[in-house]
């Protein structure tokens, strides 16, 4: 870990790396990709540039999408919009904001000063490294605009005051997840303004978060807070002084934090893997994703090793701990991640999915609904079908309605036919009676006059006459 000051191999482990390694400092870095990109020409107007050369890779990349591809004949020009998009963004410039949090004393500040104190300046305008940090007692955040090679960027760090000093330490992180929401606020507000064209963009894009070099797990407090901030930032865990651990100790307690980090089902920001990427990009995104969490060191006094050189870190009787040396902590990777290789897509996922979740969350708690219908899309083939099976109702009901009717008229006609039926029995019964009557009466006479004897006159009949 700590480099022996008295050891002969001191040099070559502390010297700085070469440029082109991935541990050469930010300036360098840079510096060489801009002169790379100075050298290179722009995309030639050339047909062979277009990718229609290349069908297969367009057929794989357009597969699973509605795309109708066409060769194209000549050189179109979109080729070129990386391009335009590069000379944009230089002109508007860049902005990242990170926080540190952690317990009290980890030496959050000390971290913040590192930083700053780095190759973020040029060398002539470093500032003076300052040995009196004082406990922070509030939140505050500091600036700096810096410009390299023409690419400008307000790198705004914001330091908290130290948590878990208390006997009870509940609620003691919410100034923090506080401050978090309210830059998501500001946002918010500037977003519903009517001129949208300069929002500032203040919300946090990462927050390191300090873990007591305790070498044993993650505390119930850490976990707690990590609980309350993962969905808010992207949480970057990092050891604290990790000078106070071996190699051997920091590499057991960093798979111990990943473990807890796992059951605890808290999500730290992870680099995405882009398939398209060079090997080399891979490699350089896999090699700092390994040393998560970051055993970090902080230090702004300048000490000199024992081969007589100046470096910024830690003297113990027993040496020198160098920050800038990747050999003796990961100090370098943290601040390659964060500044070099990471910075856009902390950005970026902090905008499309932390800050989303908590504008929808906030609009939906306020009321604000969305109508889904707006956006729903309409289907020919399914509207078609909607409008048959519709048709279809209508008739079928209109063809209920008719035999309905028909029925009740049927119903009426039998009824009635029913009762002149009835109506013509009755009338047929009654005559029936009639004659028979009349039958008897006859036959009644007939006896009488047979047997001599005189017909009973009983009135006249009508209609009817004996004599
Ligand atoms: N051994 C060791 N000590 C450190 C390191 N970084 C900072 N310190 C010391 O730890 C002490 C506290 O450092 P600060 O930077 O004030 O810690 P902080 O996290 O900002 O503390 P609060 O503001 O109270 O939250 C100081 O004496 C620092 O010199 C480190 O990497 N290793
Ligand atoms: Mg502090």
């Amino acid at each position: 870990m700590a480099s022996n000051g008295a050891s002969p191999t001191a040099p070559t482990r502390a010297s700085p790396s070469p440029p082109t390694s991935a541990g050469s400092n930010l300036v360098e870095q840079m510096n060489a990709v801009h002169s790379q990109q100075a050298s290179a020409p722009a995309p030639a107007p050339a047909p062979t540039t277009i990718s229609s050369k290349d069908p297969k890779a367009a057929a794989a990349a357009a597969s699973d999408m509605n795309i109708v591809r066409r060769k194209l004949t000549g050189y179109v020009g979109f080729a070129n919009l990386p391009n335009q998009w590069h000379r944009k963004s230089v002109r508007k410039g860049f902005n990242f904001n990170v926080m540190v949090v952690g317990e009290s004393g980890l030496g959050k500040s000390t971290l913040v000063n590192t930083l700053f104190n780095t190759s973020l300046y040029p060398p002539k305008e470093r500032k003076a490294p300052s040995l009196d940090i004082s406990k922070t007692v509030a939140i505050q955040s500091i600036s700096a605009d810096i410009e390299e090679n023409g690419v400008r960027l307000r790198l705004t760090v914001v330091d908290t005051p130290g948590f878990g000093d208390y006997i009870n330490n509940d609620e003691s992180w919410d100034p923090i997840v506080k401050n978090i929401e309210q830059r998501f606020d500001a946002y918010l507000d500037q977003e519903n303004k009517v001129n949208r064209m300069n929002i500032v963009d203040n919300r946090i894009h990462a927050v390191v978060f300090f873990i007591q070099p305790t070498g044993h797990s993650l505390k119930p407090l850490d976990v707690e807070v990590m609980k309350k901030l993962h969905t808010k930032v992207n949480l970057i865990p990092v050891i604290a002084k990790a000078d106070t651990l071996t190699d051997e100790e920091i590499a057991a307690f960093k798979a111990r934090i990943l473990a807890d980090i796992q059951f605890n089902k808290i999500h730290i920001f992870e680099g995405p893997r882009y398939e398209l990427d060079d090997e080399e990009t891979i490699a350089e995104n896999a090699e700092i994703m390994s040393k998560v969490p970051f055993a970090v060191v902080g230090a702004n006094a300048e000490v000199s090793t024992a081969d007589g050189r100046k470096v910024r870190g830690r003297r113990y009787p027993w040496g020198v701990i160098e920050v800038d040396n990747e050999e003796h902590c990961d100090f370098v990777k943290l601040r390659q991640m964060l500044i070099r290789t990471h910075m856009e897509e902390l950005k970026e996922h902090t905008n499309n999915q932390l800050y989303e979740n908590y504008r929808s969350d906030k609009l939906t708690s306020m009321g604000v609904q969305q109508d889904s219908s707006v956006f729903k899309e309409i289907n020919p083939a399914v509207k078609q079908e909607e409008e048959r099976s519709l048709h279809e109702a209508k008739l079928a009901k209109m063809e209920m309605e008719m035999k309905m009717v028909f029925q009740q008229k049927v119903a009426e006609k039998e009824s009635k036919l029913r009762q002149s039926e009835e109506e013509l029995y009755a009338r047929h019964r009654e005559m029936k009676e009639q004659l028979e009557r009349q039958r008897q009466e006859l036959e009644e006479k007939k006896t009488r006059i047979e047997q001599g004897r005189p017909i009973e006159e009983k009135g006249k009949r009508k209609g009817f006459s004996l004599r």
